[in-house]
């Protein structure tokens, strides 16, 4: 994933013809797109691989299964040319290494969810899946742009890791503050893809990342 807008479209669209409408429309401003179940289910798995040959495609389907079904589903993600997955880290440690080792490496461990019950279970332990997210050599983690002080506590413990983050626009995060307490990349859907004008939404908040840099 090119690191240049620093901000990764959540594409939550439940077509293929306003999937594509949208990334048209912001690809100069985002340097990947994230997909989740919604499209997935909605366009087919061969979206992954369409959406692949625009930009990097990350697919978020918080994987959580014991390791052989996670590295099942990493595989299938992978072939259709995903460069990357998330997964969650409840699951435990051989649950994440089976991530890591389907995807070579390329796998975020989401650690404490952005919405308000994000709270409730994932933050008392998204310490120790930041931990663990490192121990199993994960690429990077997710953490919430609703919460900044989190992502900054979250840093201290992953160290040069990568951290995707959550929670801008929509559920209320602001992505100036998100960069600078640490994430390397924000993501964001409803904030472009619901805007009257995708690509300027877009071009703004890219251009708020870079005034934070
Ligand atoms: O903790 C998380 N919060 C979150 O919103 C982990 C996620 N993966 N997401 C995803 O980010 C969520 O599923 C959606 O695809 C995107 C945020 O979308 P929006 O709130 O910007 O519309």
């Amino acid at each position: 994933m090119q690191r240049k807008n620093r901000v990764i479209l959540a594409l939550d669209v439940t077509s293929r013809a306003d999937a594509m409408r949208v990334v048209e429309s912001v690809r100069d401003h985002v340097d990947a797109i994230k997909i989740n179940w919604p499209l997935i289910l909605a366009a087919g798995p061969e979206i992954i691989a369409e959406l692949s040959k625009i930009k990097s495609v990350i697919c978020d389907m918080k994987i959580s299964d014991i390791p052989n079904t996670n590295r099942l589903i990493v595989e299938q993600a992978m072939a259709r040319g995903a460069s990357a997955v998330i997964c969650h880290g409840f699951a435990g440690e051989d649950s994440v290494r089976a991530c890591v080792e389907a995807s070579k490496g390329q796998v975020f461990v989401l650690c404490e969810m952005s919405h308000p019950g994000g709270k409730q279970f994932t933050a008392p332990v998204a310490d120790k899946i930041a931990e663990l997210a490192k121990a199993a050599g994960a690429r990077g983690i997710v953490a919430p742009a609703t919460r900044p002080e989190r992502i900054s506590e979250l840093r201290k413990i992953i160290g040069g890791m990568e951290i995707i983050s959550p929670g801008v626009g929509a559920q209320g995060g602001k992505a100036s503050d998100a960069i600078r307490a640490g994430a390397d990349y924000i993501i964001v859907g409803r904030a472009i893809y619901e805007a009257q004008d995708p690509r300027d939404a877009a071009r703004k908040i890219a251009a708020e990342v870079r005034g934070a840099c």
